[in-house]
């Protein structure tokens, strides 16, 4: 049952504006990081819904946004990593972007939406615009200190990076589209890296007030299996306090970037009178390691990596400004989005509308979220609880190769208490958990 406020047959399509950006942390303004300047985005959750818990379900690009776009979990698509097309398992598989294109929208996207390399041609009305000239060479001014280092300022205008490209020419997508529905994704990659930004980004932050985390560490008892690859080149490029300050500087600078750029593409709504019409989802398609851990890299089954800024928006709803505490996966955006538009849901679809959450932030909902990363040892089945995190690491011969139990409540990820016989009542009680819970049907 909708809700009221939701009432479809009412009113004419909805748009869709969905904007995802690469390797946003959920620390930004509006989460509770006052540190950091992310104006346009607050402005966003505080007239839409922003959800504390949401989590993806692999911390890759690629295979995050694989599980997104289709509608299904990694184990269906076989993406783990940035090395496969999701039409390599599932060549007919209908994405989030091709059912509204089927359903009579203008379905667009521009920049990194799927990953590089692997776009889906069927998704779209018209041809991916491509920015790959401009992405981190080529549009650069002679003499651009741009030489493999991660972190670089110059004073520039916003439109010599590609997300100043993209936000040019959303705002003329926008124009252009704006008198047929539309399903509109773009693809903001900063913050990911190279931390490349004009000088004004850098400007809003003093190296001297960056915190370095205070859990630069593994934790105790991690199991051989679950040792994270490790990236030897961003070792060393934070292999000292004053480096992991630029380095963490860098990524905030962008993070604000990114966030002006989309302020920009937002505004540009507004000013063609789109926004009441417009369903608006912001999403991160992973987290980052900034030093938790002593990483600097994605690709764990960690809280650093795993949970992801998301915020919904839709005309009439009334809960504006509200914060959800429940668990959302980030495969379920493609029900919620299909169900806000008053579409038909697709019969493949394994994630949950999250719409009855968008009505009423607070009532009883799953009570874990899933994750999971493609180790050297084997495949990490994460899932997130209350006060818990219960990863199990299963091997190519479906046995159990290490176990991981963190209590958010005390020492958190610094110890792995899957190996104290104090907890081994709540380790059992996971992995049923785990076994039971898991969306899709647990593979072994
Ligand atoms: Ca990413």
């Amino acid at each position: 049952m909708l809700p009221e406020w939701l009432n479809a047959e009412e009113m004419p399509k909805k748009n869709v504006l969905f904007i995802i950006v690469d390797d946003l942390r959920p620390e930004l303004n509006c989460y509770g990081s006052k540190h950091i300047v992310s104006p346009n985005i607050d402005n966003l959750a505080a007239t839409g819904m922003l959800f504390n818990r949401a989590y993806c379900q692999v911390a890759i690009c690629s295979a995050s946004r694989s599980s997104v776009l289709t509608g299904v979990y990694p184990d269906k698509t076989k993406v783990y990593w940035n090395d496969k097309h999701f039409r390599d398992a599932l060549p007919d598989v209908t994405t989030l972007p091709q059912h509204f294109r089927n359903n009579g929208y203008h379905s667009i996207s521009i920049s990194k939406v799927y990953h590089d390399g692997f776009e889906d041609p069927k998704s779209w009305s018209e041809p991916l615009m491509e920015l790959k000239g401009i992405r981190n060479e080529g549009k650069f001014p002679a003499g651009f200190p741009f030489s493999g280092q991660p972190t670089r300022d110059a004073d520039v205008p916003d439109n010599i990076h590609c997300d100043g490209v993209t936000a040019d020419r959303s705002i003329e997508v926008l124009r252009r589209i704006k008198n047929k529905p539309f399903f509109f994704a773009v693809g903001i990659i900063r913050p990911h890296l190279s931390y490349l930004c004009p000088k004004k980004y850098w400007d809003l932050y003093d190296p001297n007030e960056i915190k370095l985390s205070e859990h630069p560490f593994l934790p105790k008892g991690l199991p051989g299996a679950a040792m994270p690859y490790m990236n030897e080149s961003l070792k060393k490029r934070t292999s000292s306090d004053d480096l992991r300050r630029e380095f963490k500087h860098g990524y905030y600078a962008c993070t604000s970037f990114a966030d002006a750029q989309i302020g920009r593409i937002l505004d540009e709504l507004e000013n063609l009178k789109l926004a009441d019409n417009t369903i608006i989802v912001l999403w991160g398609d992973n987290g980052f390691h900034l030093g938790e851990q002593g990483l600097w890299m994605k690709a764990t089954n960690f809280e650093a990596t795993t949970r992801v800024p998301l915020i919904v928006r839709v005309p009439g709803m009334k809960n504006k400004g509200v914060k959800c505490n429940r668990f959302v996966d980030s495969v379920d955006i493609y029900p919620t989005v299909c169900e806000l538009a008053g579409l038909t849901l697709p019969e493949h679809l394994e994630g949950k509308s999250f719409v009855p959450l968008l009505e009423d932030a607070g009532i009883v909902w799953q009570q874990c979220s899933f994750s999971q990363i493609n180790g050297k040892k084997g495949m990490g089945y994460s899932m997130r609880t209350e006060n818990y995190r219960y990863t199990e690491w299963v091997g190519t011969d479906e046995k159990t190769v290490g176990a991981e139990l963190y209590d958010y409540r005390n020492a958190g990820e610094d110890i792995n208490l899957a190996i104290d016989k104090n907890f081994k009542s709540i380790v059992e009680e996971h992995a049923k958990m785990l076994r039971d819970n898991w969306r899709p049907k647990w593979p072994y």
